[in-house]
């Protein structure tokens, strides 16, 4: 049975997840449900999407955490009730938010429990973030991935480096330009699943089949073609896909759902032609799902979408980045020897600030000025 559009929300966290979620909404109006979360007013205030949730103001001042998931966790934790509420009467909430800050990090977990609590299944698209960004952002996404992996039921991770090999031409961008796409691309595949019917269907049990493969955990990838030969198209764009590192992730997956989109016009041949070539490049022993989608807007155009169940592992670091690298220098002034670390305080186990009871922070100009001022700004003080 597909679910009415009405019952699916997608709901980005976090500065990232906002931006993803707001692009959605401009590119798919008539798509389902949505609605952005975030400390960061300015990134609310940037979006189009209708209902924009402000969490934890009285943590933050409307500032982002910081790159503090504590921070961030705490303020979703502050706003539990708001949350809930948005969720009253649905039926699947796709979750989405880039690893690695504070408030996607942080609140993520937050907003599925709060889904869940309220009788919603609950998927969530979640990116590691480049190497490029230094060593802390991915240590910080990977601290979360079991945890995520438990609050959902189903989690898909998308390791940002994984596409490099698509846009190593780019600036920083583009490149999370072409992470976005990627990721909408992902969550309309899912949603079309879930709410269009098809002719030979996939419903939210497939998918929970997929997950109980993968200790919560999956990868996917996806081709997208055009024109006669749209079929082999689309499955050779699978087959090479970073993604999907260039097949042996299919080598490697317990089970595999393939979704296939076209439009009326979808011929036989080429449904054949990528279940064949996807059947022959995976294990023998892994569980199988195929569905075919019928869409008007699809007349001569193939989307093929995978979703591998995987056992998650940490993807390696090709040797330290020119960012990271100037980070170590600059703390340790050019001199061999002990490396002092600048740390950041932890206000979250503070959370009034040492505030009087009842009273607000001092905001001024929609800044908390009870934070410090190189704590708000983002500076890091040299020695
Ligand atoms: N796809 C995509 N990813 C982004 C973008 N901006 C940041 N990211 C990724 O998301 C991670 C988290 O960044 P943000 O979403 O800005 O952080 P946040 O959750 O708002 O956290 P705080 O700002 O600390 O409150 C980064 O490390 C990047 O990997 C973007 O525009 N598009
Ligand atoms: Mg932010």
């Amino acid at each position: 049975m597909a679910l009415n559009d009405n019952r699916i929300m997608i709901v980005g966290v976090g500065g990232a997840g906002c931006k993803i979620v707001s692009k959605l909404h401009d590119t798919v109006p008539s798509g389902p449900r949505t609605a952005v979360i975030s400390t960061d007013s300015k990134a609310l205030s940037g979006s189009s999407v209708p209902a924009r949730i402000q969490i934890g103001s009285v943590q933050t001042g409307g500032l982002g955490a910081g790159g503090n998931p504590e921070i961030g966790n705490q303020s979703a934790l502050d706003d539990a009730e708001m949350l809930r509420g948005l969720f009253s009467d649905v039926g699947i909430v796709i979750v989405v938010a880039g690893l690695g800050g504070g408030t996607g990090t942080g609140a993520t977990p937050v907003v599925l429990d709060m889904a869940r609590e309220r009788g919603a299944l609950t998927i969530c698209f979640a990116t590691r973030p480049f190497n490029f960004e230094g060593h802390h952002r991915s240590k910080v996404a990977d601290e979360q991935i079991e945890k995520l992996a438990k609050s959902s039921d189903m989690l898909i991770m998308l390791s940002n480096d994984l596409m490099l090999e698509f846009i190593s031409e780019a600036n920083m961008g583009e490149a999370f330009a072409k992470v976005d796409d990627i990721v909408i691309n992902g969550i309309c595949a899912v949603w079309m699943m879930v709410a269009r019917p098809g002719l030979i269907n996939l419903d939210f049990a497939d998918l929970q089949r997929v997950v109980q493969n993968s200790e919560g955990v999956c990868v996917f990838g996806y081709g997208d073609a055009r024109g006669s030969e749209r079929g082999k198209e689309a499955v050779r764009q699978i087959l090479d896909s970073p993604l999907l590192e260039k097949g042996k992730t299919l080598e490697k997956a317990k089970a595999l759902l393939v979704s296939i989109i076209g439009g009326h016009d979808m011929l036989i041949r080429d449904v054949d032609e990528v279940i064949k070539k996807i059947r022959e490049k995976a294990s023998a022993d892994a569980e199988f799902f195929m569905g075919t989608i019928m869409d008007e807007d699809w007349k001569d155009r193939l989307t093929v979408t995978v979703i591998a169940a995987m056992e998650w592992s940490i993807p390696e670091e090709k040797g330290k980045e020119p960012s990271e690298r100037k980070e170590v220098k600059s703390q340790s002034g050019g001199r061999k020897g002990k490396q002092n670390k600048q740390g950041n305080l932890d206000f979250s186990a503070f959370p009034d600030k040492g505030r009087f009871k009842g009273m607000g922070g001092t905001i001024m100009n929609g800044e908390d000025l009870d934070i410090p001022t190189y704590y708000r700004k983002g500076i890091e003080i040299g020695k």
